[in-house]
């Protein structure tokens, strides 16, 4: 190929990376892997090959067929280095596209040795004094033009750097949270137009953040890093001339108690006083001489580059409602529970002090602000006399609603849309996956998971946002892991926090703590479904993002996982006995005790014990270790058999007789395939049993669908989905939810919030049933590593007229999904350049392949569209609770009786065929069964009606 080879008119080359951040080509290694996407009309476009050439050099030549994580093909990158990449392809049509738009990569790490910033702080607030905010700046003179030049910054805390007066950069709580006495990520911040020849400025703003946070429960919080921030600089400048200037923080720094940032905390909140802007601090030649030397702090972590995407501000609400309480205080409302906080623009007397309280939800009309627990979630702010603007900066809070006190003056919706902005954070990382159906409900349960994951991916993948809490819980982010690779591309955000994982195990003999970064006075034992995310995300990261490096990389902390569980769980190769979280949540589950749950925790434990084996197993297959396939191969078998020796009857019943413990044996292929079906058909009698509600906590809930829908019971599956009585998951959006809840029910039918510890309105966890609505609900699935190959199997559920699913793999845009029209399905795909697709159609029939391209086909309506028989007093209670119209015309009935027991008949659990409905009836008031009667015998006239008609 040379450059007048004809070209494929409508192939073109987009999206060309290096390694994992999608905001921009940073190479975080010498040799970065490349990727790009290609768009073509050419139906089943395939590469033949690729071109790639740096700086418009040579166009080297590269065999292969992969445009994903293809391995850096140049002379490696040195520290420092710029350079423009553009690549070409060549399909198996013979053309050829034209060179894709250049792309600049930057090197981002340093050179081994390199690193030279020191650790720097206030000299001032003693170590008993709170974490103190502040002020650090240093001058530097260059004697020519500036070429190039890059900030490398890290802290012990939280900061921002200043040069000549401006941030470097948009980033906003640098650097993020990881697991700091092991490891810390720097910047690498182009900032050449920040400099000049001559007098320069350079200032870091600083607070604890993190660092400082004090980490524990009920009270008994205590300090985990240190008691006072530090930040790090390395400024790296190349002049015109040639020649290298480097500046980097320390003794000769000056700091100071400065600022407008007064006090600030991640659970407290923030104290901000306009009045203590200092102005031109950042600008050279400012009179530092009231200023202190600074501290100098140890620090044995060099840190190395950032692999994942800053947070940022990525969104911003205004003021929905203006609200005055019951106690007359006022509270706006921004219509969305959300992540991030306040910006103000305000003007009143200095020293006068507004204050903001955050909050998710009212109760009885006031802020609900028992379920923070001891984060108090309040910003001060104190005017400074003048027109102020307000955004507390090293703080953030999970809320829907703020209270306002100190406002000077009227605050009306009118002024408060004009003044109040809620600004919301997360790591920036790019949106990639949609869905949408036919029901407004399930597409609001849907933008729920995607607002959750927003608001608990701030640096690392937290439980959730608000409370004193916020950790790196394993558990919830391995089983969200799935859903958040397919909503967001979080492979860079991922694998910087597996990078931790392996960090905490390796200080603890290998075991995976339940909460990443490891900052608890409790709980360094291992504990299934959370320990077990050292196993699992490696593994979504394989599967979803093609992430052969990051496996690699976390290889040995799977394996040093796998061991430990092996030595647990002995010679019987089962775990038993330990404290299990266990189906945490479990909606049986007592407020006060969540982890009494129905399946028996060690069920639970020994489950994922032969699941951990058999994806270090694969693991292993991935990276060429044949003596690791075979022994934790053979392990993985021996623990499965043991688990169904242990366990199950022979004919198919689990010990724990309950959704979650059907669930396991399913989705983790535990048992054989008759057993399996056995079991599909128990787990489906038990949720039937339970009026089609779902009885799972954190490890059930993800896969219940999955295994009702893998063992032919789409049907019940539709009905868990579209339950909204309580516990489900519409439950939540009926009562208004904009984020996916702690528990299934944080906020009870009366409107009061669940009186357990544990009630957050903004945990993902059960929203990992998204993943579910993606790949089979629409149905768009991987078949072969990072979508190479689609899976497109749609599952109509009953309920739905249409499901459709878009998705940036890393090939490009898929789609899927499925109208239902006049007794047929109509399915379509779009297949993107250089990846296929499985098709598996609903209607039974065998699967194909496709490639690239909109495909549609269509095929006769397997549901079942009959008018149920009519129900009346003698039907069963099973028949009752399959019929969803008769099952609401019931409760509507019981309710009109007015006899006060409706909670009683919505709540029951044994909707058998066993049962009548007026045995049932019989219990309740009399009169009752009476007007069931009469709105039966209405229900039947009307669907009698249809079928005449
Ligand atoms: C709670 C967390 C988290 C869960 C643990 C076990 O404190 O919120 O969601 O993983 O408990």
């Amino acid at each position: 190929m040379n450059d007048d080879t004809p070209t494929t008119a409508g192939t073109r080359v987009r999206e060309v990376r290096v390694e994992r951040r999608t905001d921009g080509a940073f190479a975080d290694t010498p040799t970065p892997r490349l990727s790009w996407t290609v768009e073509s009309d050419v139906p089943g476009w395939w590469q033949a090959g690729a071109e790639v050439r740096l700086d418009g050099g040579e166009a080297l030549r590269l065999d292969t067929d992969e445009s994903r994580f293809v391995p850096w093909p140049f002379d490696p990158l040195t520290p420092h280095a710029r350079h423009t990449l553009e690549v070409r392809v060549t399909g198996t049509d013979g053309g050829t596209s034209p060179w894709s738009d250049p792309v600049t990569v930057r090197s981002v790490f340093l050179a081994d040795g390199e690193w030279a910033g020191r650790f720097v702080g206030l000299a001032g607030p003693g170590p008993d004094d709170d974490a103190t905010p502040g002020l650090l700046r240093t001058e530097l003179d260059l004697p020519g033009d500036v070429a190039r030049a890059t900030l490398y910054a890290s802290a012990h805390g939280v900061y921002q750097v200043e040069i000549n007066g401006q941030d470097v950069d948009d980033a906003v709580l640098k650097p993020g949270w990881t697991a700091y006495q092991h490891r810390l990520v720097h910047e690498a911040t182009d900032v050449t137009a920040l400099l000049r020849t001559g007098a320069n400025a350079v200032g870091v703003r600083l607070a604890g953040g993190w660092w400082t946070e004090k980490y524990g429960f009920h009270g008994a919080a205590q300090t985990f890093y240190g008691e006072q921030p530090a930040a790090a600089v390395h400024l790296h400048v190349e002049l015109a001339d040639g020649t290298i200037r480097v500046l980097t923080t320390g003794p000769d720094w000056r700091g100071a108690v400065a600022g407008v940032v007064v006090a600030s905390g991640i659970y407290a909140g923030e104290r901000v006083d306009a009045g203590r802007a200092v102005s031109g601090w950042s600008l050279p030649g400012f009179d530092d001489a009231a200023w202190a030397p600074v501290r100098v702090d140890a620090s044995d972590v060099v840190p190395e580059p950032a692999i994942a995407e800053p947070v940022r501000r990525v969104g911003e609400l205004s003021v929905r409602e203006v609200i005055t309480t019951p106690s007359g205080r006022t509270v706006l409302d921004f219509g969305q529970n959300l992540v991030g906080r306040l910006r103000v623009r305000v003007t009143g007397e200095r020293g006068q002090v507004i204050t903001l309280r955050h909050a998710e939800v009212l109760e009885h009309g006031e802020l609900g602000v028992r379920p923070l627990r001891h984060a108090a979630a309040t910003d001060h702010l104190v005017l400074s006399g003048g027109d102020d603007t307000f955004e507390p900066e090293f703080t953030f809070h999970g809320f829907r609603y703020a209270e306002v006190d100190g406002w000077p003056g009227e605050l009306d919706l009118e002024a408060a849309r004009a003044a109040v902005t809620a600004v919301v954070i997360s790591s920036d990382m790019r949106r990639t996956g949609w869905f949408e159906s036919s029901d407004e409900r399930v597409n609001r349960l849907h933008e729920n998971v995607v607002q959750g994951m927003r608001g608990n991916f701030v640096s690392l993948p937290t439980d959730c946002p608000q409370r004193d809490e916020r950790l790196g819980w394993t558990g919830d982010i391995q089983v969200f892991g799935p859903t958040a690779s397919y909503l967001f591309d979080s492979n860079a955000f991922l694998a910087s926090w597996l990078r931790d994982v392996a960090a905490e195990q390796a200080a603890r003999g290998g075991v995976c703590p339940i909460v990443v970064p490891f900052v608890l006075p409790f709980g360094s034992k291992p504990a299934a479904a959370w320990g077990d995310a050292a196993a699992v995300v490696p593994t979504t990261l394989l599967e979803r993002f093609a992430d052969r490096r990051a496996l690699a990389e976390q290889y040995p902390s799977m394996r040093a996982w796998a061991d430990v569980l092996l030595d647990l769980s002995g010679e019987r190769l089962l775990w038993e006995g330990m404290f299990q979280f266990g189906d945490w949540l479990d909606p049986d589950a007592p407020p006060d005790d969540p982890a009494g749950a129905k399946t028996d925790p060690d069920i639970v434990a020994s489950a994922y014990l032969v699941r951990s084996l058999q994806l270090v197993t694969r693991a292993a297959r991935e990276v060429g270790d044949a003596a690791g396939v075979e022994r934790y191969g053979d392990l993985a078998e021996r623990a499965r058999l043991a688990w169904a020796a242990e366990y199950t009857t022979p004919s198919g019943r689990i010990v724990s007789d309950a959704q979650t413990a059907y669930a396991l044996a399913i989705t983790f292929d535990l048992v054989d395939d008759a057993t399996r079906a056995v079991m599909g058909d128990r787990l489906a009698w038990l949720v039937r049993r339970a009026g089609y509600r779902i009885g799972t906590g954190f490890v059930g809930t993800p896969i219940i669908q999955d295994a009702l829908t893998g063992t032919g019971h789409a049907d019940v599956a539709g009905r868990l989905l579209l339950q909204t009585g309580v516990p489900s998951w519409l439950y939540a959006v009926t009562m208004g939810a904009t984020t996916v809840w702690e528990r299934w029910d944080s906020m009870l039918p009366d409107g009061s919030i669940n009186p357990g510890e544990m009630t957050s309105f903004n945990h993902y966890a059960f929203g990992a049933v998204a993943d579910w609505l993606h790949r089979t609900v629409a149905g768009l699935a991987p078949d072969a590593a990072g979508y190479r190959r689609l899976r497109v199997a749609p599952v109509p559920i009953a309920g739905l007229d249409h499901a459709v699913t878009r998705f940036s793999t890393p090939y490009g845009l898929a789609e899927a999904g499925w109208v239902a029209r006049d007794g047929e399905i109509v399915v379509h795909t779009v297949v993107p350049p250089n990846a296929s697709a499985v098709v598996v159609l609903p209607d039974g029939s065998g699967e194909f392949e496709v490639g690239a391209g909109r495909h549609e086909w269509t095929v006769p309506d397997p549901r079942d569209r009959s008018v149920p028989p009519p129900v009346t007093l003698g039907s069963t209670l099973g028949a009752v609770a399959d019929d969803p119209e008769a099952f609401a015309t019931v409760l509507a009935a019981v309710e009109a009786a007015d006899t006060g027991h409706t909670g009683a008949l919505r709540s029951l659990k044994e909707w058998t065929d066993q049962r009548t409905l007026e045995e049932e009836l019989v219990r309740l008031p009399s009169g009752a069964p009476e007007q069931v009667r009469t709105a039966l015998d209405d229900l039947n006239a009307r669907r009698g009606a249809v079928v005449a008609g």
